[in-house]
This record gives C-alpha cells, structure tokens and sequence, in this order.
C-alpha cells in the first residue's frame, strides 16, 4: 500500500500540471496541489489494495455454489474508515485555508484595476490613472493588482493561467453588493501573456481572449502615457503599439 502510494505519487508529482509560473501566488497553489496530489494518491492505494486483496481472498473456487457467510458490522474497520478520511480531509481543509488566507493577503500599495467582460471582449480601466481605458492589459511587475470585476451581460471567467488566480466574473445587476467580485494577484515575471475566459460565454467564448503585458514601473508608466495622449489625440483609445 506504501509502496504504490510512494510510487504514484512520484510519478504524479513529475508532471508539470500548471506549466509556468509567473506570480507570487502560484508557488503556494502549485505545492497544495502536489501535498493533494500525494494524499489522494494514497487513498486510491488503500482502496486498490484493499479491492485487489478481496478479489484474491474471497474468490469463488470452481464448483462452489453456496452462499457467503451473513455477516454484520466491524466496528474496528468502520472507526477506521471513518478517523482515517476525518483526517485527511481536515487536513486538507485547514491546509487550504492558511494557503488561501496567504495568497488573499492585501497589500497597501496595491494597484486598483477595474476589469469588465462582457460577450465577447474584456476592457481595463485604471483608476490610478484618471479612469484611462485600454482592451490590452498592461500592469507593472511585482506590484499587487487589486481587481474589481464586473461582467455585463452573462457569467464570464478571469483566468490568467501564469498566475493561478481563476475568477468569475458575475453579473450582479441591482443590489449585487454580495456577490465576490474581487481578487488580489501579483505578477513577478515579466513578459506577454494571454488572459483566456473560462466560463463558456456563447458562440464567441472562444475568441474571448487579450493580451496581458507584465512589464517594469518605467515602461508600464511610459505605455499609461502614450495611452492617455493617444485617447486625447485620437478621442476613444484602445491599444495600438504598446511597450515592449
Ligand atoms: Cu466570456
């Protein structure tokens, strides 16, 4: 039973689930998601083992055609089955919770981001910046995103896989105060990423896609200003040759 356990788990944990990391958040996700890993591992160990070792132990010789023996309860057996899952299961939960209470943390310089999705195209705006709109998103590198969410017709799903974080974004409507529409996540890698919806939208969910920019202070702050003067130039501005 060890045994497979050891070996599942080693192969399992092999395997890279998630691909790239590119957020202070991904790291404690991806390692919950290893311990997981191991833990139901070893559950399906037992239940192979114990599955295996019945069909062996209580096969039917040839010949015979009577019927099992009546037997009820074993207290040992369910105080087991029923302490051991109790277990693993707070376990996880509480692991879970100090993972979540980690990544959720809020910090005070944090970067206030307003994101709207709606069939079929996301849309950026950036309080910091005087309300300034963009369909592309650029955000600086090593700075927490705070991120407001607001879906205007049907549910959609913010997903940026480099940076774990998955969120749907719900249309609230009247007196949708309740509905959990904000996330923090901080970016630590820079580079050109691709935010996906994932939440099945309609006939156009699939195209639902933009560009993430995770660029340095100086060039995030050089792009906020070409942006502003190309809304002031052009009157409506969306994202033309942006930083690099
Ligand atoms: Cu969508």
């Amino acid at each position: 039973m060890l045994a497979l356990t050891v070996v599942g788990s080693v192969v399992l944990v092999q395997f890279d689930w998630f691909g790239d990391a590119a957020s202070e958040e991904a790291p404690p996700i991806d390692t919950l998601f290893d311990v997981m890993v191991v833990l139901s591992t070893f559950v399906f160990s037992i239940v192979m083992v114990m599955f295996g070792y019945a069909i062996w132990k209580f096969r039917a010789r040839p010949g015979d055609e009577s019927d099992g023996a009546p037997i009820h309860g074993n207290t040992k057996l369910e105080i087991a089955w029923t302490v051991i899952p109790t277990i693993i299961v707070l376990f996880g939960a509480g692991y879970s919770w100090i993972v979540l209470d980690d990544i959720e943390a809020r910090a005070d310089d944090a970067m206030p981001l307003k994101v709207t999705a709606q069939q079929f195209k996301w849309t950026f705006e950036y309080p910091e910046a005087d309300g300034l709109r963009s369909d592309e998103l650029h955000v600086p590198v090593d700075r927490q995103l705070d991120v407001q969410l607001e879906a205007l017709d049907v549910v959609h799903s913010f997903w940026v896989p480099e940076w774990r974080i998955k969120r749907d974004l719900v249309p609230a409507g009247e007196g949708g105060d309740e509905i959990d529409d904000e996330f923090v996540v901080t970016p630590n890698e820079e580079g050109t990423f691709s935010l996906v919806c994932t939440e099945l939208c309609g006939l156009g969910h699939t195209t639902m896609r933009a560009t993430v920019v995770v660029e340095s202070q100086e060039e995030f702050d050089q792009w906020l200003d070409d942006q502003a003067q190309a809304e002031a130039g052009a009157g409506g501005g969306s994202s033309a040759a942006g930083g690099t």
